[in-house]
């Protein structure tokens, strides 16, 4: 009996499954009777390497890969044999990729691109889910204040450019080859499992390391930038369903509301009996070449076809962001 559970299980192939999504979706996936395998790069810091999996990686099984490297592709297609591929790999900071354009470039969109032909190739009945960001609108917003599916990415970073192209190819796949290839436009979303040069953990780390003590102020660049942050956790419920539905297609995920970086500011300060004003301070370092200003989403469609809505709010998100570095000791 348990060998027919076995056989019926889905298998699931998660790149980029170290990261913050990728370790909340392996779990979730877990959770819901599928076979897991996730590609991890290799880390110099043996312990980086899948430090969020520690919980779930004995229950999955790992493969070092590169969505750059296409012979490990192939190697990890044919022991692994997916039914969903989940493309979550990518270089995932905005203020770094216009350090390093080449190889954002190279991971984000051309990684796709090998990955798509190496599913096209090797199993072309799997579905593919992308990983496509709200990054890719730059500063295209329609008039009420709003970036929907049909409003126009003109991406601000080679970020948003890389995965603009990713966007594109997905496309394109599923039109040219008739292949189930989805595009999951997720907007910002974080939990205590940030890394903390995003702005989200940044200040949430700080503002509790200046209430214990440890720090003095907050290095912060742009507080006028205005998100539309969810938790990570309820997105990758999201990413699932929007891959295994029916029909592939392109989806919008986010909570519909915004605040700007000072706000959030505001709120983590005052939950720690602090004012930010007193400690936050401004560096042109942190500020990006071009700023991508304002994001909120439309993600009704998702909400309405697919039945997703968020468990947590922004409140309940940083209340689980404080707990966690108000309880971390180095
Ligand atoms: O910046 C401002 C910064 O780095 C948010 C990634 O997951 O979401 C994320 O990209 C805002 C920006 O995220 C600091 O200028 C001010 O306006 O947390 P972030 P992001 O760039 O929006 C999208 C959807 C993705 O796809 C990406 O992969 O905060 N900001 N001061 C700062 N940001 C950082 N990182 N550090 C600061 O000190």
């Amino acid at each position: 009996m348990k060998q027919k559970e076995n056989l019926a299980k889905k298998r699931a192939l998660i790149t980029g499954v170290g990261g913050q999504d990728g370790s909340y979706l392996a779990e979730h996936l877990l959770e819901n009777n599928y076979e897991v395998g996730g590609i991890i790069r290799r880390h110099s810091v043996a312990e980086n390497q899948d430090s969020r999996i520690k919980n779930v990686s004995r229950k999955m099984s790992t493969f070092y890969g590169d969505v750059s490297d296409i012979p490990s592709l192939i190697r990890i297609f044919k022991e692994f044999n997916p039914d969903e591929i989940y493309n979550l790999a990518a270089m995932s900071h905005v203020r770094i990729s216009y350090d390093v354009p080449a190889y954002t470039i190279q991971t984000n969109g051309m990684g796709v691109l090998n990955l798509l032909e190496v599913y096209r190739t090797m199993c072309p009945e799997a579905k593919f889910y992308q990983a496509s960001s709200s990054e890719m609108f730059g500063n295209s917003v329609d008039e009420d204040g709003i970036q929907r599916l049909t409003t126009p990415m003109k991406p601000v970073s080679p970020y948003g450019c890389a995965k603009l192209l990713g966007f594109n190819l997905v496309r394109h796949y599923r039109h040219a080859y008739g292949l189930h290839a989805c595009n999951g436009i997720l907007f910002n979303h974080e939990s205590p499992r940030r890394g903390t040069n995003f702005v989200t953990n940044k200040v949430v780390k700080g503002a509790v390391d200046i209430k214990k003590g440890s720090q003095e102020n907050l290095v912060l660049g742009n507080l006028d930038s205005y998100r539309d942050w969810g938790h990570s956790k309820d997105y990758v419920k999201a990413i699932n369903k929007i891959a295994s539905h029916h029909i592939a297609d392109d989806w919008i995920v986010a909570t519909g509301e915004t605040r700007s970086v000072r706000n959030l500011c505001e709120i983590v300060f005052e939950k720690l009996d602090m004012n930010y004003e007193d400690y936050v301070v401004q560096d042109p370092k942190f500020m990006r070449p071009e700023e991508l200003k304002y994001l909120k989403g439309d993600s009704s469609k998702v909400r309405e076809i697919l039945k997703w809505k968020p468990d947590y709010t922004f409140g309940t998100m940083i209340d689980e962001m404080i707990d966690k570095w108000m309880n971390h000791s180095d």
